[in-house]
């Protein structure tokens, strides 16, 4: 999809699918490895995932993704979460439909702009079957959090293919949907992203460690300015 397209639906909707930004065995690989760190039953995160999978971070600074950044939160811009693995395994029931922080926190009518930029690599497929994320187009205009964390009757299940990235305003409202398969995983690498005014809690998300974090690249370094461990 061309910059401007991107730029448009995600001004217009509240998001945008970008097709094909990580080669499907790449895609794989990254899947193999999370699950092989995660546990549990129903939706599994596994927050700070650069820490133990320090392979995601071409995904951190795709150039696709670093230019809608720079055009919705201007620069310098941060990351947030350091990655967030979201598994959805077969038969989970719905997640509750939100707004992202750090809305919640702020002062109602919302204001147009994102306070915060979210991204899903789709590293499985994503379907309507298998908990696709599902989002509400437009409830980014509306300047408050759903009424409640029921599915809306408006939302729309986002299916992808893996290698596909979801791109998200942080007031749209999204949920993960239901894996209703006996035997399909839905696995995604969530990252998301603030623009400099708006200040990361240090106990929010897990923190990067510094030796880690100088072996990376400098524009990945700059990115986690605000998560290095103390
Ligand atoms: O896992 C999903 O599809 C939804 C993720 C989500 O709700 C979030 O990152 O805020």
């Amino acid at each position: 999809m061309a910059v401007d397209d991107a730029r448009r639906q995600i001004e217009q909707r509240g998001y945008c699918l970008l097709k094909g930004l990580l080669a499907p065995d790449a895609a794989a690989r990254l899947d193999a490895r999370a699950r092989a760190l995660m546990a549990g039953d129903g939706y599994v995160n596994l927050e700070g995932a650069l820490e133990p999978i320090p392979d995601l971070a071409p995904l951190c600074t795709h150039p696709a993704i670093m230019d809608l950044c720079a055009h919705f939160l201007g620069t310098p811009f941060y990351l947030a979460n350091n990655v967030c693995m979201k598994w959805v395994q077969p038969g989970t029931t719905t997640g509750g439909l939100h707004a992202d922080w750090p809305l919640g926190q702020v002062k109602e009518p919302y204001p147009r702009w994102p306070l915060l930029l979210q991204t899903m690599w789709m590293l499985t497929d994503f379907s309507s079957e298998n908990g696709a994320t599902c989002v509400v187009p437009e409830s980014h205009l509306w300047g408050q959090p759903p009424p409640g964390r029921a599915p809306d009757p408006r939302e729309v299940a986002i299916a992808g293919d893996p290698g596909d990235v979801l791109v998200w305003h942080g007031a749209l409202w999204h949920r993960s949907g239901d894996n209703n398969t006996i035997d399909r995983q839905r696995m995604g690498a969530n990252i998301a992203y603030i623009p400099q005014w708006v200040h990361r809690p240090p106990d929010m998300w897990p923190n990067i460690a510094r030796d880690l974090c100088r072996r990376f690249p400098t524009d990945l370094q700059q990115l986690l300015t605000r998560s290095l461990e103390t």
